[in-house]
């Protein structure tokens, strides 16, 4: 695979080490669900229907895998409980690959479409602002001439983050004062990084203002003028789900592809907590992709989500 390798051993380390906690919960639990059993029978399957529960993958993707589970051992007969974890793994990642949209390529752009508009979306706190400094970096490291812009104009500090992950990068930025009309600073960023000839231009957005219903409003009129500079922008609307509140990263998600045309998810923060699970949930039910994980603060630390190896890393190989 050469230089194409695009699942390097740093990567991979970077992934096992931010699953850890996950992993350790998760083998934890299945040790006590089997423990004094040989042989997986309805018992073990009713407990580890309850692991895989309390593990936040979610009760109907967690419903799922336990009847294909539950198929396996009827048309294997005797499946011994040893063999569980295996089982588990496989199963799992034949869920989540069946009938889905393919796995991302690395960092990737698609060539016909240039400036690609970015719009980047979640709740306040999520690490919208993080994962566009790590996602400009990548695009950066793949020869891409990268645009940031600055339009979460709620907070003076959200701006400066920004700015500080720009020069981090090395990349420009298109800001306005605090307070600024934040559709005025995408049309000024997407109008600049076109007369620039820009391959890619990533948007902030707020997360919190005074209601939802304000921020959905306001998510609409970023959009809108957005397609006077580039008329099929954004092409990408990516939310930014925090992966350490579990289940409450799906109930966003749920509301947040009711009420914009989000066509990308990234779950952040998937290092130091033991709720891994919710992203195996969240990639079986929402038809949207899961494009990126959040592995840690680094700049190095944000990965293209890759099923297969997300279970085989979850769950040994
Ligand atoms: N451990 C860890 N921390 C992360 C990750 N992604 C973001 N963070 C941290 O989460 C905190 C919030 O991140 P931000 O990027 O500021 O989040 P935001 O969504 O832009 O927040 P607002 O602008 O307030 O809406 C920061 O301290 C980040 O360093 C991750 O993958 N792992
Ligand atoms: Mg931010």
């Amino acid at each position: 695979m050469g230089i194409f390798s695009f699942f390097s051993k740093e990567k991979k380390e970077t992934l096992d080490k931010g699953l850890s906690k996950t992993k350790e919960n998760v083998f934890t639990k299945i040790t006590r669900a089997i423990a004094g059993k040989s042989k997986v029978d309805d018992a073990v399957l009713d407990n580890l229907e309850e692991v895989l529960i309390t593990s936040d993958v979610g009760v109907e993707t967690t419903l799922k895998i336990i009847d294909r589970i539950e198929k396996r051992v009827e048309r294997d007969k005797y499946v011994t409980t040893s063999e569980l974890t295996g089982i588990l793994r496989d199963e799992i990642a034949n869920l989540l690959t069946e009938n889905k949209t393919e796995d991302g390529e690395g960092f990737a752009l698609p060539e016909d479409k240039k400036p690609y508009v970015i719009m980047v979306v979640g709740v306040n706190g999520v690490g919208k602002t993080t994962t566009i400094g790590k996602l400009a970096y990548q695009f950066k490291k793949a020869g891409k001439k990268v645009y940031l812009g600055a339009a979460d104009t709620f907070r003076a500090a959200a701006v400066e983050q920004l700015v500080i992950w720009s020069e981090r990068v090395g990349v420009p930025i298109v800001k306005q004062k605090m307070g600024s009309d934040p559709a005025s600073v995408a049309f000024d960023a997407l109008s600049s990084a076109k007369a620039n000839d820009a391959d890619v231009v990533i948007i902030d957005t707020a997360g919190r203002l005074h209601n939802k219903i304000n921020l959905m409003n306001e998510l609409t009129k970023i959009k809108n003028v957005m397609k006077k500079v580039v008329p099929d922008a954004p092409h990408e609307i990516l939310l930014v789900l925090d992966g350490s509140t579990g289940q409450n990263a799906f109930e966003q998600a749920k509301q947040f592809t009711a009420a914009t045309e989000v066509n990308a998810l990234a779950v952040t923060k998937l290092d130091g907590t033991a709720k891994g699970g919710v992203v195996i949930g969240i990639s079986d039910q929402f038809k949207i992709p899961v494009k990126y994980i959040g592995l840690g603060e680094g700049i190095e630390d944000l990965q293209v989500f890759r099923k297969r190896e997300f279970v085989n890393s979850l769950f040994g190989e």
